[in-house]
């Protein structure tokens, strides 16, 4: 059938803190709609799989020390080097969710104190999301839920500037969520906003770019 020929998956997104709940409920998103019979997968950034996913790995892990630019432009190129990737999934009718992005590229390196603009020149012209699910969490919430891992950025202090950078990035793309509301609320927003946004894309919403 013609529609199903043509019709494009949706790029759907979740940011929000460390400890937000991102994972999880991307998770739950992604069996809710295969069980639906939507053609889905599930990427995260930073994909420690590939060359620059190590480097990155290991900056995170403390493993080795790098440059806050230097930093910044391999978690972009490791998005980069899978954005023809992602493109032919979402032309094949796949769509992605996404555990963290540019969002999360741009709004931890100018926490440091990088200029958001310099951050935000790379991400030009990655694919832009259909849809940004960001799980909206008080920081001190978010340290209360504990697995802080000991990686890199996951201190409160750093999480708040975090924050307030998310803040200015937010477009209208976004949809925030309550992320301290239960697990079952969060999730069943999240449902719904997916399934509107893949039927926006279905319907022939052109794929458009970053920023
Ligand atoms: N992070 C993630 C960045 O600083 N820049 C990026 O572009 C991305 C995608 O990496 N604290 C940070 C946010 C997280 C850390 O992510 C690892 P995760 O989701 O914990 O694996």
């Amino acid at each position: 059938n013609d529609r199903e020929n043509c019709s494009r998956g949706a790029l759907i997104v979740v940011e929000g803190l460390d400890r937000s709940g991102k994972t999880s409920q991307s998770c739950k998103l992604l069996s809710y709609l295969d069980g639906q019979g939507y053609s889905v997968e599930s990427w995260r950034f930073p994909d420690r799989s590939t060359c620059v996913g190590e480097m990155i790995s290991s900056y995170l892990t403390n493993k080795s020390q790098l440059d806050d630019r230097t930093i910044h432009l391999l978690f972009s190129a490791n998005r980069w080097e899978k954005r023809s990737l992602m493109e032919s999934k979402l032309k094949k009718g796949i769509t992605l969710i996404v555990d963290r992005y540019s969002y999360s590229g741009v709004a931890f390196s100018s926490a440091k104190g990088l200029d958001i603009e310099w951050c935000k020149a790379p991400e030009i012209g990655l694919l832009a999301p259909d849809l940004v699910l960001y799980l909206d969490i008080p920081s001190e919430k978010a340290a209360e839920r504990g697995g802080y891992g000991g990686e890199r950025y996951e201190q409160l202090e750093f999480q708040k500037e975090v924050a307030k950078r998310y803040q200015i990035l937010q477009d209208t793309s976004w949809k925030i969520i309550d992320a301290c509301l239960p697990i079952e609320d969060v999730e069943k927003q999240m449902k719904e906003l997916v399934v509107d946004s893949i039927v926006t894309c279905q319907k022939g919403k052109p794929l458009s770019q970053l920023w």
